[in-house]
């Protein structure tokens, strides 16, 4: 099973900006443990702020790989390019977030990915990535 953990705009701040939102701990040492749970699976990690980068990344290992856990960040809600790749690909993409985005501001309620994803997980913090990992996993 190999099953690439998909992050876009801005996760790479987690840790260092807006605590209250997003918790205190980095990403970086989420995926460690992430990975730890999870001996039998393979497991790849790639974040961009860049919107091509995340089309190129779900175009790369989406006819290969098991599945994709998915953060779009804000591209969520704005991305039909990420949309069209999602829709393109073999592999079943979780969109995932971290904040539960009902609870925010109403531009964060409209998501342009969900209709392409398997389903989506939200507002578990940091472990809405292994609830993510769990659906994919029972597929
Ligand atoms: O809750 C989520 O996971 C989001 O995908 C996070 C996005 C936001 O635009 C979505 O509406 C919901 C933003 C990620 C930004 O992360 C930051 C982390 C630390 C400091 C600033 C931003």
């Amino acid at each position: 099973m190999k099953i690439l953990i998909l992050n876009g705009p801005n996760i790479n701040l987690l840790g260092k900006r807006e605590p209250g939102i997003y918790g205190s701990r980095g990403f970086a040492d989420y995926y460690e443990e992430l990975k730890a749970m999870y001996p039998d699976v393979e497991f790849d990690y790639y974040q961009s702020n860049v919107e091509g980068e995340l089309v190129n990344k779900i175009h790369e290992v989406g006819f290969d790989w098991d599945g994709i856990v998915f953060n779009a960040g804000a591209y969520t809600h704005t991305s039909v390019a990420l949309h069209d790749a999602i829709k393109a690909v073999t592999a079943p993409v979780v969109e995932t977030h971290i904040s539960n985005v009902y609870k925010r501001e109403e531009f964060r309620h409209k998501s342009i990915i969900s209709s392409a994803c398997v389903g989506v997980i939200g507002g578990f913090g940091l472990d809405s990535y292994r609830l993510g990992v769990e659906a994919l996993l029972k597929l």
